[in-house]
């Protein structure tokens, strides 16, 4: 019988002590490698992870793309969760997101907003916006790869961590989830969804500003949709 695989769950951090101390405590019912990467916290986070029980890693750069690429190397498990600190992502999902890597029927498998219904995702522009671009982006992509996934934007998603360090991102913001999509399907790996519901964030507010970011999520589309 081959021994279970193992897993890491990392937790990009910025500004997030209200929710961090309980994302840690409740991820570590799961699995004991939970790790926080985190950019330029002001509030105390990596102390309070640390605290917690997570292993943390300090990025001295901004961006959430900046982060999770510089603890890619870092990773030794065969499997890695990727989950938002600000209680967005059911941390109950976990297992399922990882039964279609375990079973050997994906390598990336993402969480589906779409799928399973966004308690943030609507009321003013700002997340009007958010929702159509998205919308647009995912067409793109089932256009250009010939799938049919129903979200490309969620930060909630689990990976082998060996296809994860062929992926050969660059990413420096939010945009690098759309690129660990776009790359894990122009690479032939296998990518499936399950359904997750996004509850609205538990405190403060979500750090993506659209209008400074757009043009960002644009380029990557069309270098990802364009481009080898
Ligand atoms: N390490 C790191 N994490 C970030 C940064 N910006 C956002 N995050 C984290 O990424 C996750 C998603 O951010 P959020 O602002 O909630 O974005 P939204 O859910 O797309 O509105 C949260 O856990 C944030 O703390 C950053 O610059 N560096
Ligand atoms: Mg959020």
């Amino acid at each position: 019988m081959n021994p279970p695989l193992s897993c890491t769950i990392v937790i990009p951090t910025r500004d997030e002590a209200e929710t961090i101390a309980e994302m840690v405590q409740c991820c570590l019912k799961l699995t004991s490698n939970v790790m926080v990467a985190d950019s330029l916290s002001k509030d105390g986070t990596p102390e309070l992870a640390a605290k917690a029980g997570a292993r943390v890693i300090t990025i001295p750069q901004a961006g959430k793309g900046s982060a999770i690429r510089a603890i890619i190397p870092l990773l030794t498990t065969d499997l890695v969760v990727f989950i938002d600190a600000d209680g967005s992502h059911e941390v109950a999902d976990i297992p399922r997101l990882l039964k279609p890597l375990l079973e050997g029927r994906a390598d990336h498998v993402q969480a589906s907003r779409l799928l399973g219904g966004s308690s943030e995702l609507h009321g003013s522009f700002q997340e009007f916006f958010r929702l159509a671009g998205s919308a647009f982006i995912t067409a793109c992509i089932n256009w250009r790869f010939g799938v049919t996934i129903s979200d490309s934007q969620n930060g909630f998603r689990a990976l082998r961590v060996a296809v994860l360090k062929e992926l050969g991102l660059q990413e420096k913001i939010t945009t690098i989830e759309q690129e660990m999509v776009m790359k894990t399907l122009k690479k032939n790996y296998r990518l499936a969804e399950v359904a997750s519901h996004e509850h609205a964030r538990i405190f403060g507010e979500s750090k993506i500003r659209l209008s400074r970011v757009w043009i960002r999520y644009g380029y990557v589309l069309i270098r990802e949709t364009c481009f080898p």
